[in-house]
This record gives C-alpha cells, structure tokens and sequence, in this order.
C-alpha cells in the first residue's frame, strides 16, 4: 500500500487536450491556459486532488512532445545495448548538449521517469502518423504504466477505430474514451478505474478519492437545489404594495429586484461548480458573462421555455398582479395583472393585508406573476443541469433548450402555498427566517431534484 500521492503525468502531442483534461479532472477552469494554437504549456505544471488537505494525487500537466522522430533518432544513436530504453533516456537528461537541444522532450522524459503512471492523450481526429507512433515508443521506453485517452471522439472526424488498433499494436491496451470537455461522471469513474488496475498500490488512494467526488458532487448538488428552492420561495412570496397610479413605478422596481435576485442565484450556481467569475466573459456561460441574454419579463422569454403566456384574458404576461386591496377586486388596464393570482386574489389580499398599515382604497398588492415563476424554475434548473455535466474546459457557451419545467401543469403546491406567505421572502420587509419557510425550501428542493433527475 502506498503511503504517498500517486503522481499522474498527462503526456502527448501538443494541442490534443492535456491541460483541457487537468481542468475538468480539476474541476477548475482556472488551472494552465487552453488554446487552439500549440505550445501554450511551456513547463511542466502540477496541481494536486486532495481530501481535507490531504494530497492523494498529483497532476503534472506537460508540454507537448514535438520532435519524437528525431529524439528517437539520438536515443538510437546513443551508446548500449539497443533494449536498454530506459538507461538510454537516463542517458539523453543528463547530456547537456542534448537537453537543451529537446528542451521540451527531455522535461517530459523526466517527468515520466518520476512519474507513477502517464496518460497520453490522443487526438483521435489526427490519423495515426509515425510520428505519433515515434511518441508512443520513447514513452513506452520509460518503463511506467500509460493509459491512452482519446480525445475529441465525439467529434464526426474521429478516428477512434484506427487509434484502438495502432495502440494494440504496441501493446498499449489500456485506451478510454474521455470528451474533456464533457464533464462524465462514469467515464472519470472508469479512467480511475482503469489507472487502479494498473497500480494496485494506489487502489486504496483512488478508492478515497473516487468515494471523496461522490461525496463532494452529492453536496454540491444538495446545495445547488436549495440556492434555487430559495430564490423561488423568495420570489413566490415577494410582494409590494403601492397606490394604483403609482403601480407602473413600483412594479418597475420590483422586476429589478427580481433580476437581481435571479442573478443572485445564478452567481452562487457558478460559484458552487467553480466557474470562476474571470471566466464567464470566455466561457459565455450562460450566455454573455454570465447574465442571461433574454430579459426575464418579455413574453418572448417565456415563449422560448414553452410557456403558456395567453390564457389570462389576453394580458401581457411577465407582468405583475395587481389586487385592489380596499375592495379585493383586479385592477385591470395597466398591464400590471396576470394569471396565478386570478384565483388566488382573495386569500393574497387576506395575507398581505395582515401586512398592510394602511388599507386605503385604490392601493393594490403586486406580485411576480405564475408564468415569470415557471420560467425563473425552468431556467435555473436547466442551468444547474448543464453545469453537472459541463468540463471545465468547455469553452462554448450553454444552450437552453427551453422548456417548462413542469410541462405547463400546475405550479407544485408549496410554491402555491408560499404566495400566502410573506414573511416568507427575504424580499419583503417583515422577513423571518422561520422554520416553516426552511421546511418549504427542503421540500421544493426535493421536487426540483426529481425533475433534474427525469431527463
Ligand atoms: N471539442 C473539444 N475541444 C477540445 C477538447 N479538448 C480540448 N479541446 C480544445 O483543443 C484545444 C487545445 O486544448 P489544450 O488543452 O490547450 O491542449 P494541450 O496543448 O494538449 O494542453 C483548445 O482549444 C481546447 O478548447 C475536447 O474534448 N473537445
Ligand atoms: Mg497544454
């Protein structure tokens, strides 16, 4: 059993992946820099997967090998048995004259003589060249363990068949799939996997890091759906009054605080998968620097999420309510009126009147109406959904597909219910933090997880 961390060098060609694949092992977009050009990663760089401070494993990120058939040319010229692969490459670091003239090769040669285990990583779009092949023998001479990982697979130019065989060819059997910019559970479960196998040392360090990740993406999860049930009681709850000629101002007001608040959520669910703030502006995540690009009180908005916007007497929707609270009647006529309160207007106005000083006919009580809840719901878990399942490598931004979370059917009771209450919402005044609104904000939790989990 080893007491140590498990040193993992990432090898290959440049531009195959190997600082995307560190990122999204990482979970950090801020490790190394990715590009299209080759040569970014110039030193060898580490960074560590720890648990509670302890480091289990050790990532060296590597640049990228260039000149192999002309390495392998002076390794051949070098004195000694041909076999000797590894007294060979000994030999070639410790030249000077030869280390500086493959300045890049021989850092790598070290780093894999240091190293427990290598991945080499492959762009499967490449055809199988000598050269890559010319890799793949120095390494092999190295004499550790490698797992090739083919990169970029899913991509229509893969020749995913074709590396499979040319690396059975010089007996490298181990070769896994891995989209780095894909964040895939089971696939990081299987390179793990794989690299166990081949140490049985580290079984026990992998085993704790594995049952670690699970542990860490269970709470974040946990964490995320409470940051959304939150904003959505919050934002069911909300609500203001004001004098019916000054609604427009007020409602104005409102829609700014729920922008805010939406944004709010938004930056805790980026924070809580470490897309760092920097980052939002390259990786447009969810749309431009993190902000959502479709405002979330047009009707278009909704139409995009499938919501159904025209079956409140053909008011605008995204619009707030509007109840008279000296007659309990609808205000009509401005625009600031929409459908969930429709049947609920009575018992809104008997809650929020409680919070009235003055009730003086011609004020009315505004609140977000259903469809802005439905699309608030829709969006944040779909967001939460993509950021599960995003590397962090991935450099295009997140696509919603845009559909009503709960498929137009009713709005699930507790959010229902949380209209009643406005003590609620950290948004209203006379806000407490009580134990009722803690226990709604589990329970809406638990619904939007069954509906993260049903595809
Ligand atoms: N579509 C796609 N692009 C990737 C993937 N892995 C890396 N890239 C892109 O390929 C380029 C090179 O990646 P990088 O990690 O810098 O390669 P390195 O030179 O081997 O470290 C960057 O533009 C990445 O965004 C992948 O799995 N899929
Ligand atoms: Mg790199």
């Amino acid at each position: 059993m080893s007491e140590r961390p498990l040193k993992l060098a990432v090898v290959g060609h440049t531009n195959t992946g190997k600082t995307s694949l560190v990122r999204t092992l990482l979970r950090s977009s801020e490790f190394g820099q990715v590009a299209d050009r080759g040569g970014t990663t110039r030193q060898i760089t580490s960074s560590c997967l720890s648990v509670n401070g302890e480091v289990l494993v050790e990532l060296f990120d590597s640049p990228g090998l260039e000149n192999a058939p002309e390495l392998i040319e002076a390794l051949e010229e070098l004195p000694g048995p041909r076999h000797e692969g590894l007294e060979r490459i000994a030999h070639l670091i410790g030249d000077d004259h030869l280390r500086e003239h493959f300045d890049h090769e021989s850092r790598v040669l070290e780093l894999m003589l240091e190293a427990d285990i290598a991945l080499y990583v492959i762009d499967a779009r490449e055809p199988v060249l000598e050269k890559y092949q010319d890799e793949l023998d120095i390494l092999g001479q190295c004499g550790k363990p490698i797992v090739a990982v083919l990169n970029f697979t899913a991509s229509p130019a893969s020749r995913e068949a074709q590396w499979r065989d040319a690396l059975a060819r010089v007996r490298l059997h181990s070769v896994l799939a891995f989209d780095a910019v894909v964040r895939d559970p089971a696939t990081e479960l299987r390179l793990f996997q794989k690299i166990s196998s081949l140490l049985d040392d580290f079984a026990p360090v992998i085993e704790r890091w594995l049952e670690h990740r699970r542990d860490e993406e269970e709470q974040r999860a946990t964490a995320a759906l409470a940051t959304i049930a939150e904003m959505l009681i919050d934002l069911a709850a909300f609500g203001d009054t004001a004098a019916e000629a000054g609604q427009d101002i007020a409602w104005e007001q409102m829609q700014q605080r729920v922008r805010q608040r939406e944004q709010a959520c938004v930056d805790t669910l980026l924070d809580l998968y470490r897309f760092g703030r920097e980052d939002r502006e390259d990786d447009d995540l969810p749309t431009s620097g993190g902000r959502w690009d479709d405002d979330l009180f047009d009707t278009e908005t909704l139409r995009h999420y499938g919501i159904r916007t025209g079956t409140w007497a053909g008011i605008g929707a995204g619009t707030g309510a509007a109840v008279d609270v000296g007659t309990g009647g609808l205000t009509l006529g401005t625009g600031t009126l929409a459908g969930a309160v429709i049947g609920t207007g009575a018992g809104l106005l008997r809650s929020f009147g409680r919070t009235l000083t003055a009730r003086i006919r011609g004020q009315v009580v505004l609140m977000i109406d259903e469809a802005t809840l439905r699309l608030l719901a829709s969006r944040q878990v779909e967001l939460l959904g993509a950021l599960i399942r995003r590397g962090h490598a991935s450099q295009t931004p997140v696509r919603t597909t845009g559909a009503d979370l709960w498929d137009n059917r009713r709005l699930p009771r507790i959010l229902r219910q949380a209209r009643h209450h406005p003590e609620w919402s950290s948004l209203n005044p006379g806000h407490r933090g009580n134990d009722e609104r803690r226990r709604a904000v589990d329970r809406l939790s638990r619904q939007l997880r069954e509906l993260l989990e049903t595809p």
